[in-house]
C-alpha cells in the first residue's frame, strides 16, 4: 500500500518544487522555534505553557519534515535518458505526517485552551474531549490514506468517518473561542477571532490534500498536494503559534506582568522623556 507519490515520474521542476517546499517547511519551523524560545520570558507564568507547547510543536513538526525531505530525495532518482526523476527502491509516504499529528494536534489544541484561560477541571475535560476527537480523526484518516492507490471507495469511507470527528472538534473549538472573547483585552479578542478563521482555513487544507487522489491523480497533483501540506503546516503551527504568543503577551500585560507591559508599551518606558 503506497501513496500516489510513488506512482509517477517527475520533471526536474516538479521534483525540485516539492524538495524546496519540504525544506522551506523545515526552515520555518526551526526559525520559529528560536523565536518562541526567546520570547517566552515576556509571557506571564500563567500563559507560558502555551509558548512551551509551541516549542514542542516546532521541534516535532520540524523533525518530521526534515525526514520527509530526506525521504523524498532518496525515493526518486534522476534518469538521464527520460530526463525525469523516477521512483526507486525506497517508498515515499505521507503516513509519517499523520503519526506526527497525534502529538502536535493535542499540543495545538491545549495551547488554545490555555490562552482562553480555561483551567483546572474544565481544562482537563475540554482537552481530553478535543484530543479524543482529534485522535479519532487522525487514526481513521491514516487508515483511509493507505487505500489511496488501490481502493477509492475505502478512501472515501474512512475520509467521511474522519470528517465527522473533524466537525465535532471544530464545533468545540468554535464554541470555546467565541464564549471566551468577552473576558479578553480588546487586542487579544481581535487576534483570537482571527485565530478561529486561520484554523478553519489551514486545517481544511489537510482533507483537501487527502482528497488529491480523486481529483488530480498525477505528478502535478502531487506537487499541489505537497503545496497544500506546506501552506497548512506553516499556517496551522507557525503563524498560529505567533498569534497565540501575541494573545498570551496581551493578556500578560493586561494582568500587570511587567516584562509583557514593557514589550506592549503599557508601561512607562525608562529613558524616554515625554515632550
Ligand atoms: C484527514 C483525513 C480526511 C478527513 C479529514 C482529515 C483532517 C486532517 C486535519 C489535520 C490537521 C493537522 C494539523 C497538524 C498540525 O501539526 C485526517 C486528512 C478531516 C484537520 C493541524
Amino acid at each position: 500500500m503506497t501513496n500516489i507519490e510513488s506512482l509517477y515520474s517527475y520533471t526536474p521542476t516538479q521534483y525540485e518544487a516539492i524538495d524546496h517546499l519540504l525544506s522551506m517547511g523545515v526552515g520555518a519551523h526551526f526559525a520559529a522555534l528560536v523565536f518562541f524560545f526567546l520570547t517566552s520570558r515576556f509571557i506571564a507564568p500563567r500563559y507560558r505553557t502555551a509558548t512551551a507547547l509551541s516549542c514542542i510543536v516546532m521541534v516535532s513538526a520540524g523533525s518530521i519534515l526534515y525526514g520527509q525531505s530526506g525521504l523524498w530525495e532518496t525515493a526518486f532518482s534522476y534518469n538521464g535518458a527520460s530526463g525525469t526523476y523516477e521512483p526507486g527502491e525506497a517508498t515515499f509516504s505521507n503516513g509519517f505526517r499523520y503519526v506526527n499529528w497525534m502529538v502536535t494536534i493535542p499540543c495545538l489544541l491545549t495551547q488554545l485552551l490555555l490562552v482562553l484561560n480555561i483551567r483546572g477541571e474544565r481544562l482537563f475535560r475540554d482537552a481530553a474531549l478535543l484530543v479524543l476527537l482529534a485522535w479519532g480523526m487522525i487514526v481513521t484518516g491514516y487508515i483511509g490514506q493507505l487505500y489511496e492507490t488501490t481502493d477509492l471507495a475505502s478512501l472515501t469511507l474512512w475520509g467521511a468517518i474522519s470528517t465527522v470527528f473533524f466537525i465535532g472538534m471544530n464545533w468545540i473549538v468554535g464554541t470555546r473561542i467565541f464564549r471566551g472573547l468577552h473576558e479578553m483585552p480588546a487586542p487579544a479578542a481581535s487576534a483570537m477571532r482571527k485565530v478561529f478563521w486561520l484554523m478553519m482555513f489551514a486545517w481544511t487544507l489537510y482533507p483537501l490534500a487527502y482528497a488529491v487522489p480523486y481529483f488530480a491523480p498525477s505528478a502535478g497533483g502531487v506537487v499541489l498536494r505537497q503545496a497544500f501540506f506546506t501552506v497548512a503546516d506553516v499556517s496551522s503551527k507557525v503563524i498560529y503559534g505567533l498569534m497565540i504568543t501575541y494573545i498570551a503577551l496581551q493578556r500578560s500585560a493586561a494582568e500587570g506582568f511587567e516584562p509583557a507591559m514593557q514589550v506592549t508599551d503599557l508601561a512607562p518606558q525608562k529613558g524616554i522623556v515625554a515632550s
